[in-house]
């Protein structure tokens, strides 16, 4: 069985995944309000993946025998001033769920377990690839300024991102293939 504090520090974790999720879900309608349909997709694809994580972490505390603690889920932005200011704050949101993370993997070496510690690194390492993504387009932007033929080209590039399950063998995981 996993140490109650390393129990509840994942369940502060599921809760930090499951608002990402519910942030890039509200993203997404922001995006749709603004008729870019690429964007909508991509940053749908985002909640889908960060449910995903939540999800992948509460799997992992049953298979250590622990109960979920269920922390509340807090609201998240609705409103945008523009693309570029929702891809800095998704920038800025993964800098802090990094931060989260590497915590995470810290205390789980302090207490000694490996186990947990290899798990984490596991999200430690993708959020090495969600920064630059969201760097990318954050630059992306940038340089396409008020440029909206430009803008709509990019669209069309986040149109084509699809959702890919990274843990197609973990079982736990109702509902997704
Ligand atoms: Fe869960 O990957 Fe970003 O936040």
């Amino acid at each position: 069985m996993i140490k109650p504090v390393l129990a509840d520090a994942i369940s502060k974790q599921i809760n930090a995944e499951l608002y990402s999720a519910y942030l890039y879900l509200a993203m997404s309608a922001w995006a749709d309000a603004q008729g870019l349909d690429g964007m909508k997709n991509w940053l749908y694809v985002q909640y889908q993946e960060e449910s995903v994580h939540g999800l992948h972490l509460y799997a992992y505390l049953l298979d250590r025998d622990a109960a979920p603690a269920f922390y509340p889920i807090e609201k998240p932005e609705t409103s945008w001033d523009s693309p570029i200011a929702v891809f800095e704050h998704v920038a800025r949101h993964e800098a802090h769920v990094t931060a989260l993370l590497n915590d995470l993997a810290t205390l789980a070496m302090q207490e000694k377990d490996h186990a947990t510690y290899q798990f984490v690194m596991w999200y430690v390492n993708e959020q090495v690839e969600e920064e630059a993504n969201a760097d990318k387009i954050g630059k992306r932007l940038g340089l396409i300024g008020d440029n909206k033929g430009q803008l709509l080209t990019l669209d069309a590039e986040l149109a084509a991102r699809t959702f890919v399950n990274p843990f197609p063998t973990t079982g736990a995981i109702p509902g997704v293939a």
